[in-house]
């Protein structure tokens, strides 16, 4: 592939050929963030976060280069790196708590049937029950290939791994393609959350959706959630689970071990230590 540089910020500018030696390098690090159970306070699992962590340039966000990975064939690789490297590390936490779920993101393009194999390979290896396994994907990787990524999903779900729509509202997928996906949990795009203590319709739209995951028996987590209003309001409207900086930034493992530990988010077997705070 051609190693020039892409519409990167100034900030940052990624070439692909960086991007290979990373992998092989070992600069990739994952960060956790966690999923919280805002019903019972419960920490209700982790997403896995890619970082790449750049000799010269830091610390590097998957925003920054994912669609790099995308655009030159390293997303297969990227991705079963992060797999191999999320069940390893918090393998040892699902088999102690089995309601804790591992959360990893697919990109469009690698749902095609060979990544089932990959990914069943994958929960083997590590010793993770696939039912402790979450894969997020997007609207749109989905719509890119509808026919193919229904295929590969079903036969995903038919292996008890759990499926999620992530950025839910943000794409271009139509509801008769929604009622087909053998998903588990609806992911609100975190645009809808942001604002939506003061933007009436987000917070129509935030309502809407958990109408929806509702009546399709889905598990609705609500992203982006940055401070106490939003969230006690979404406890409020019903929404049971919930991600975002309030509750705690990606972070390292270790740090991730330390929170499950001190947060006032019991982890999954213990009652919860303290109600919410406004701290
Ligand atoms: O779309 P996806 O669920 O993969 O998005 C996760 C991204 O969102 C991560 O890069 C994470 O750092 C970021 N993120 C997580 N919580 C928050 C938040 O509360 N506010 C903002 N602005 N970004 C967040
Ligand atoms: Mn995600």
């Amino acid at each position: 592939a051609e190693s020039s540089p892409r519409d990167q910020p100034a900030r940052v500018r990624i070439f692909d050929y960086e991007l290979e030696e990373a992998i092989s390098r070992n600069e990739l690090q994952l960060y956790y963030q966690p999923k919280v159970n805002l019903a019972t306070q419960t920490i209700s699992g982790v997403e896995a976060l890619v970082r790449w962590n750049h000799p010269e340039k830091g610390m590097i966000n998957p925003d920054d280069f994912i669609h790099i990975a995308e655009e030159n064939a390293l997303i297969l690789p990227l991705t079963l790196w992060t797999l191999n490297a999320a069940l390893r590390q918090s393998a040892f936490i699902c088999n102690r708590h089995k309601n804790f779920l591992v959360a990893v993101n697919l990109s469009a393009g690698i749902l095609d049937k060979d990544i089932v194999d990959l990914v069943m390979g994958a929960v083997h290896t590590w010793d993770v029950p696939p039912h402790q396994l979450v894969l997020e994907v997007t609207e749109n990787a989905i719509m890119e290939q509808p026919e193919t990524c229904l295929r590969t999903l079903n036969q995903l779900r038919s292996h008890n791994i759990i499926l999620s729509i992530d950025d839910f509202g943000t794409g271009y997928s139509s509801f008769s393609y929604l009622k087909r996906l053998p998903v588990q949990e609806l992911k609100i795009d975190q645009s809808f959350v942001k604002d939506m203590i003061h933007n009436v319709d987000d917070a129509h739209i935030v309502q809407a959706m958990l109408y929806l995951g509702r009546t399709f028996g889905l598990k609705v987590i609500a992203e982006g959630i940055e401070d106490w209003d939003t969230l006690d309001r979404l406890a409020t409207m019903g929404c049971d689970h919930g991600q975002g900086y309030y509750i705690a930034r990606p972070m390292p493992f270790e740090e991730l071990l330390e929170w499950i530990e001190t947060s006032g988010w019991a982890d999954t077997d213990t009652p919860a230590k303290r109600a919410y705070s406004q701290g």
